[in-house]
């Protein structure tokens, strides 16, 4: 890992309180690092900067620009029996983030499997297979069904589903937006064994004028009062019927641990991950949008046409958001990893995803965007899977060098340079992802 001594962290410093001087100190007055600036920037990094004389102007180095594990104010780390050392971003709610490194693993296990609440982690049911899940509404027979009944009465698939918060990315925007301060790390592809929504949607009869869900948990909001919602969303029927869209039981094949939903869930892959409730107790069909805790003003919600960002809005004119977009995540290298002098390739490794669609290319580049190496995307396990990427970087010498690496979808987006859209709840941020590392 690298190592920060004082002045390397008042370099930081400077760049947070007065990023312009932070530039002329670092870069020179103007244009790419170059003599006595790369020389003092090299410094500062812990190494000399084989492609400094590409990077762009006012770019602060990803070491400061991330915090890396060994760094000083490391983030505090998750203590818990089953769990890796996931990233705390708080502890009431639980919320807890997969550091990119731990998600290496094709499908996410237990350990790794990130932790979002909204409210209090209900007590385990004493007799999971009587835990009853209602389906009510506009529906022409509204169903009152065991966790024994469902999983005797309809067929079991098994998938491997992404599951992305909706809030993943959000720590790129600049101003600052409101929530947990997700990396890239808020994702899960679990293996997911349930029933499909629409087979049971089938048996209740949705009424002709039903176009909307709405969910709901068993857990209790923070406050302990009872006639408060941790969070109830919902979305359209059309994606309900999604052939992916599971009413889960079991997760890796066991059932699903209490704190990913025990025993029922919904599974909305591709969706912000707040449609998947946990605890799973009802499902309503309506005519309109469900109008439970997150739905509507600024939750889960993006902006038609970009706001000022840091700017208020009460979210009146923006529109739930529905498929994610695309992100790449590298998984075989920690930011941060010091590497033993003399190294000239790295192995890369991660997985990218793009909510409804697939990833069409992941490209990398470790010469500050100057020239990108297309690497070797492969197919989804199922549809709503992520993909695995793997390749390859030469680096030319020792020194301080960034991998870049970003995601392209089916239908051609990329992942932007800057966090785009900004929103004041801070949903959608994916911009192009980089990995500091030092050779030597
Ligand atoms: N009942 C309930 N379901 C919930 C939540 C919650 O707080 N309560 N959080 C949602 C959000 S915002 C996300 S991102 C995912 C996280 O699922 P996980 O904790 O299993 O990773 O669960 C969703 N389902
Ligand atoms: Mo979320």
């Amino acid at each position: 890992m690298l190592r920060h001594g004082k002045a390397e962290r008042s370099v930081q410093e400077l760049y947070r309180d007065d990023p312009e001087r932070g530039d002329a100190l670092a870069f020179g007055r103007r244009g790419a690092l170059k003599g006595a600036a790369l020389a003092a920037m090299g410094a500062v990094v812990g190494g000399a900067i084989p492609f400094g004389g590409r990077m762009p102007e006012g770019l602060l180095p990803a070491i400061f620009a991330r915090p890396a594990a060994a760094q000083g104010g490391a983030p505090q780390l998750l203590r818990m029996d089953g769990k890796a050392a996931l990233i705390l971003q708080g502890e009431r709610p639980l919320n807890a983030e997969t550091p990119e490194h731990l998600l290496d693993e094709p499908v996410t296990s237990y350990a790794n499997f990130f932790i979002r609440n909204n409210g209090l982690v209900p007590d385990a049911a004493a007799d999971p297979r009587a835990w009853k899940l209602v389906i009510d509404g506009e529906v022409n027979n509204r169903l009152e069904l065991t966790v024994g009944e469902i999983e005797s009465r309809f067929p079991l698939v098994t998938l491997q589903l992404q599951m992305e918060c909706g809030g993943n990315g959000r720590s790129f925007f600049a101003p600052q937006a409101r929530g947990n301060q997700w990396g890239n790390g808020a994702i899960s592809n679990g293996a997911w064994t349930g029933v499909r929504l629409r087979d049971l949607l089938a048996a209740a009869g949705p009424k002709d004028g039903a176009r909307f869900t709405g969910h709901f948990g068993a857990d209790p909001h923070l406050s302990g009062d009872p006639n408060r919602q941790s969070i109830s969303r919902g979305m359209r029927l059309a994606k309900a019927l999604d052939e992916d869209t599971l009413v889960a039981v079991r997760l890796n094949g066991q059932p699903i641990p209490q704190l990913h939903g025990a025993p029922l869930r919904l599974l909305v892959p591709g969706w912000p991950g707040s449609l998947s409730q946990k605890w799973l107790t009802r499902i309503t069909l309506l005519n309109e949008p469900h109008r439970g805790q997150g739905m509507g003003g600024t939750s889960y919600r993006m902006p038609l046409r970009p706001i000022v960002p840091g700017s208020d809005d009460n979210g009146a004119s923006f529109a739930d958001m529905e498929s994610m977009p695309v992100r790449a995540i590298l998984s075989s290298l920690a930011h941060g990893t010091r590497l033993p002098a003399g190294t000239r390739s790295v192995d890369l490794r991660g997985a990218a995803w793009a909510g409804d669609l697939s990833v069409r290319a992941v490209d990398v580049s470790v010469d500050f965007g100057q020239s990108w190496t297309a690497m070797e995307v492969s197919a989804p396990a199922n549809r709503h899977a992520w993909q695995r990427w793997t390749g390859r970087a030469a680096l030319p010498s020792d020194g301080y060098f960034e991998i870049w690496y970003r995601a392209t979808d089916s239908n051609g987006r990329m992942q932007p340079f800057q966090a785009a859209n900004w929103n004041p709840q801070g949903y959608g941020a994916n911009p192009i992802s980089r990995a500091a590392i030092l050779v030597g």
